[in-house]
């Protein structure tokens, strides 16, 4: 890429070019950009900044926070809480909604994030990140939960920045996946790739298999299947990855395919999956959609899911289109 283009200069662009996204939504994206520079440094900092280890608290579901969660949520809300573009934020570490305070103007979207995905990354020196979410608020005055409570359709803007070897925002507003690297001596973020693909077929999938004994029998039939490589039905070898970050598993489908499933189990059967569907299914979803792969619960588009509670659960199925259909289609015939 001849010229560098920037984080700043691609979305002065969607909004003055291209005409997608409105002037508060392009200062929200610069804002939440900002912060994950931010969290970007505390996580680098690792062991020479008070950083690691756990915070001794537990959050709303039931696990227990690690600081650098605590830090990357106060981070992000510090960062949005005054810009006069947001009216609320939810996120993971937090059990009701983050109003913006009365001393600052009330923007109309609304903000979620997951502060910092793959804690139990966080103290072995593994890939991490930030996962958001962007709505609008329903017209009205004030702002409450049930305002958070929209379909993933509904999105106006998704992303996630990964901590890793390099620190990479990837984002859509709905007009395809970009994604962006920090350069750490300009301190900005520079377009590296654009109109990402993700290949329709794939030889890698991604699942915690420690868990297999509690899977559903149409999660055992496809894994089964690609597990008896090419003498079995599917007549080809796989491959398996599992990091327990979602942003870097996403991230790896986003960059060469695959597929990623966090089915629902047996283990906890009331619970309708473990990851959170409104700023980790939903944004993840529409980035995956976005690229040309798909994302369902098993039964159903995720981003079709009407939420009925801001930390509400589902099961994930997302990455290359026919793996994701064919998972899907096991479920359906079930
Ligand atoms: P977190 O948001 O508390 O970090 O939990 C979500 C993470 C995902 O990033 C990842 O896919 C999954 O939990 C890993 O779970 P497990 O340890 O059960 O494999
Ligand atoms: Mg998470």
């Amino acid at each position: 890429m001849s010229t560098k283009i920037s984080l700043t200069r691609y979305l002065v662009e969607q909004q003055r070019i291209d005409g997608h996204i409105p002037a508060q939504l392009r200062l929200l994206l610069e804002v939440v950009a900002r912060a994950c520079k931010r969290i970007s440094q505390a996580v680098n900092k690792g062991a020479l900044g008070d950083v690691m280890g756990s915070a001794e608290t537990e959050n709303v579901q039931g696990e227990m926070q690690k600081k650098l969660d605590i830090i990357a949520n106060e981070v992000l809300i510090e960062a949005n809480e005054w810009g006069g573009h947001l009216a609320a934020m939810a996120s993971e570490e937090m059990e009701g909604i983050y109003v913006v305070p009365n001393r600052y103007p009330q923007g109309e979207y609304l903000l979620l994030f997951d502060p910092l995905d793959g804690s139990s990354n966080i103290d072995v020196n593994v890939s991490i990140g930030t996962i958001f979410s962007v709505l609008r608020k329903p017209e009205g005055t004030g702002v409450s939960e049930q305002d958070f409570l929209q379909a993933g359709i509904k999105q106006v803007a998704a992303g996630y920045c990964v901590y890793g070897p390099q620190t990479t925002l990837v984002l859509t507003v709905g007009d395809g996946v970009a994604m962006f690297t920090l350069d750490r001596e300009q301190g900005s973020f520079i377009l590296t790739e654009e109109n990402v693909r993700i290949p329709d077929d794939t030889k890698e999938f991604a699942i915690n298999m420690s868990n297999m004994r509690h899977w559903d029998a149409p999660v055992k039939r496809y894994v089964d299947e690609c597990l008896q490589g090419t003498e079995g039905p599917r007549a080809k070898d796989f491959n398996m990855r599992w990091i327990a970050s979602m942003v870097a598993d996403v991230h790896r489908i986003l960059s060469r395919g695959g597929v990623f499933l966090y089915p629902w189990d047996k283990r906890e059967p009331e619970k309708p999956g473990k990851l959170r569907l409104m700023y980790e299914a939903n944004p993840m979803s529409w980035l995956i959609e976005q690229a040309g792969g798909a994302a369902t619960n098993g039964k159903q588009r995720i981003l079709d899911i009407q939420p009925s509670k801001l930390h509400e659960r589902v099961s994930v199925i997302l990455g290359s289109k026919n793996e994701v259909e064919r998972a899907t289609r096991y479920h359906n015939e079930a």
